[in-house]
């Protein structure tokens, strides 16, 4: 709960003005400092049906963000992972009913549920992060979602590869990408269609999945049900969800969502997975993500008794692996190696922990992540137009009593 509905509930008269407002006004939690004016400072805690109360940026399309407190372990919660949609008419889709339609190949091939759970299942941990995730940081500002820390999860996901899906329509030799398309629509022509592609490599590589399930259950409506796809190491902008079709085409796709969103201008980033047939002479699609981490605990902001602390949080990239993560309790001046948790596999969160004893005062905590690469997290944001790839050094404040 957040410190102004505490202050209000306690200022309130009787239970009756505090049920009135609870009714009225969802809990605010804060949003990331650094928003563009205009944002307000503090969000809606919104629970969507099936899910916990998360972060409401938007509500059509339902846009909402995971509470950081979430992140305390390695896997995220099916219903406190966090939602993102371009478009806003999002059928419920029957499994029974639903199908997949494969074309472009050498032959048609439309799978239903049954179908597709009845081939050779694969499973892989693997972290869905919004390619703008913490794009409210971005200074100067750019348009789009703020999302603040929480536009990422990660689960276990099992389905069929998509491989043997594509196996099974017959992969055409000249085909240079698969166009992925999902069942959700905009409610007037204005937003174009939610329609990503993949170069045949990814799309044939092993850890590609059409998933349709997360942490062993069933995919939530919200996060692609019953069937979507999982690009492990990619930003989430592939992962499509309620997929239906998919076709095989010999000419880069050139849909709004390739050609004109998700774009980075050529080598600003150290990205290693390239796209070919969408690169242009200035710009790329995003590929992979970068290497990041967050601190969950202490939460930014709060008052601590001195004594001994254990900080914690997770680690990620793009599917090297997280080799380190190093914490600072000076700005920068040293750091100390951090305790890496569970190896989970090398597309997913890994959690660390470092222990240190504090004496009153103010204190800043800096947490930097190193891949398997050798990337590691920036000093100050690489600026792009869209605010992708935010994965400046971590940092929480707190005052220790
Ligand atoms: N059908 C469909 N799939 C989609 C999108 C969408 O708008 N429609 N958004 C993509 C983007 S940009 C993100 S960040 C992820 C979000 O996944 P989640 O809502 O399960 O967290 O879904 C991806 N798949
Ligand atoms: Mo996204």
């Amino acid at each position: 709960m957040s410190i102004s509905r505490r202050a209000l509930i306690a200022g309130s008269a009787s239970v009756l003005a505090v049920d009135a407002f609870a009714q009225s006004a969802p809990p605010a939690v804060p949003l990331a400092r650094g928003l563009p004016p205009g944002v307000p400072l503090a969000a809606g805690l919104e629970a969507l049906p099936g899910k916990k109360p998360l972060i409401r940026l938007s509500y059509r399309p339902p846009n909402y963000e995971t509470p950081v407190a979430y992140f305390a372990d390695a896997i995220t919660p099916n219903d406190a992972f966090f939602v993102r949609y371009h478009l806003s008419e999002i059928p419920r889709i029957d499994p029974a009913a639903w199908s997949l339609t494969v074309s472009g190949g050498q032959a048609e091939v439309k799978l239903d549920l049954a179908a597709l759970k009845a081939m050779p299942p694969a499973e892989v941990v693997a972290v869905c992060q919004c390619s703008g995730n913490r794009r409210g940081l971005s200074n100067p500002h750019v348009a789009g979602v703020q999302w603040g820390y929480g536009a990422m999860g990660c689960a276990r996901w099992k389905g069929a590869r998509l491989k043997d899906v594509l196996a099974k329509a017959g992969v055409p030799q000249n085909a240079v990408e698969i166009v992925c398309n999902g069942a959700d629509f905009a409610p007037v022509d204005k937003t174009p269609d939610f329609v990503k592609s993949l170069p045949m490599w990814k799309a044939l590589d092993d850890n590609t999945l059409l998933a349709y399930e997360m942490n062993g259950a069933p995919l939530p409506h919200w996060n692609g049900a019953p069937v979507r796809l999982i690009a492990p190491g990619w930003t989430a902008t592939y992962w499509v969800k309620h997929l239906t079709d998919i076709r095989f085409v010999d000419m880069p796709f050139d849909g709004f969502w390739m050609k004109s969103a998700y774009r980075l201008p050529l080598g600003l980033f150290p990205s290693v997975d390239r796209f070919v047939s969408q690169e242009t002479a200035v710009n790329t699609p995003i590929t992979e993500m970068v290497v990041n981490s967050l601190i969950v605990s202490p939460p930014d902001g709060v008052r601590i008794r001195s004594g001994p602390l254990a900080v914690t949080g997770l680690a990620w990239d793009g599917g090297h692996g997280v080799e380190r993560v190093d914490v600072s309790l000076d700005e920068g001046a040293q750091w100390r190696p951090a305790t890496l948790g569970d190896d989970l596999g090398r597309f997913a969160f890994r959690t660390w922990r470092f222990e240190t004893h504090t004496n009153p005062g103010p204190l800043t905590i800096l947490a930097r992540a190193t891949n398997a690469a050798g990337q590691t997290q920036v000093s100050q944001a690489i600026f792009n137009p869209a605010g992708y790839h935010h994965n400046v050094v971590s940092r929480v404040s707190a005052l220790i009593t």
